[in-house]
């Protein structure tokens, strides 16, 4: 079994505590970080989410994969960021009201980050209005990035952005949506900026942005 399996297999199994040793022989033997994200750890995430849906694991297991891929992604952080000092603007993010995953938002987070932007992640399970006081309290913030992951949270999202429009801050702010639900025609329905498909493509939009 490659490095890379071993790590998706730990992953999926929970393994927290061997996720340093496998990370590091991961890269020792020369498999590349964002390799090791996405075929490794990425995938783990979503073979965990289908054997959700069978009813073949239930939530203690997807918890327990999602705390040894976080361990994962932090090990991983060093070699994935490029390190480079914000000069684009300031990033502030969060995962809307009612949904509690943050795995998918702290990469977006990460990737921005590396991408040249200062960020504030506000966490998990954010209100409208928390959004609209961290955008007035950081008159530099140029970006705000909303992340929802259950179906039943997008009109949380919806009512975050509208809130954020009616708020009268679309002349301070762009405003970037994503998550697993969240599509373009959603994203533009909502009026929403950009929407963007994973990580890598949230930190091109970003750069974009201020291009
Ligand atoms: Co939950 N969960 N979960 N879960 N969970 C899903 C999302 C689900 C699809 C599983 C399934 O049924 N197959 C399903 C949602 C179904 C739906 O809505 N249609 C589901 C459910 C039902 C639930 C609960 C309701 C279960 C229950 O209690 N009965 C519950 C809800 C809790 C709540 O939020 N209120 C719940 C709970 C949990 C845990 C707490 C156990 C745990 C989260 C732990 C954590 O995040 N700290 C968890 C997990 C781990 C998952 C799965 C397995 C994995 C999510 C993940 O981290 N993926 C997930 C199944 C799946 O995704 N296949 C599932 C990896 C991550 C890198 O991908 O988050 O998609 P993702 O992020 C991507 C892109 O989406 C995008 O970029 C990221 C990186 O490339 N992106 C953005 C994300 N945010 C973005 C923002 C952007 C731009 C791009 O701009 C701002």
């Amino acid at each position: 079994m490659s490095k890379i399996q071993e790590i998706l297999k730990a992953i999926e199994s929970g393994k927290k505590k061997m996720m340093k040793t496998l990370v590091e022989e991961a890269l020792a033997e020369g498999c590349q970080p964002i390799d090791i994200l996405n075929q490794g750890m990425i995938q783990a995430m979503s073979i965990v989410g289908e054997k959700f849906k069978a009813n073949e694991i239930y939530v203690p297991e997807m918890l327990v994969a999602a705390r040894a891929m976080k361990e994962g992604v932090e090990l991983l952080k060093p070699h994935l960021a490029g390190g480079q000092t914000a000069v684009l603007g300031k990033f502030i993010v969060g995962t809307v009201e009612g949904d509690l995953h943050d795995i998918g938002k702290n990469l977006v987070a990460m990737m921005v980050e590396s991408a040249g932007y200062a960020v504030i992640d506000l966490g998990v399970d954010v209100s409208a209005e928390k959004f609209i006081e961290a955008i007035k309290a950081n008159p530099d913030c140029n970006l705000v990035g909303l992340s929802a992951l259950l179906t039943t949270t997008m009109p949380s999202l919806k009512q975050s952005v509208a809130a954020i429009i009616e708020a009268g801050l679309k002349d301070q702010v762009k405003i970037m949506v994503g998550g697993a639900p969240i599509t373009q025609e959603f994203a533009d329905q909502i009026g929403a900026d950009a929407f963007a498909a994973d990580a890598a493509s949230a930190a091109a939009i970003a750069k974009a942005f201020v291009a």
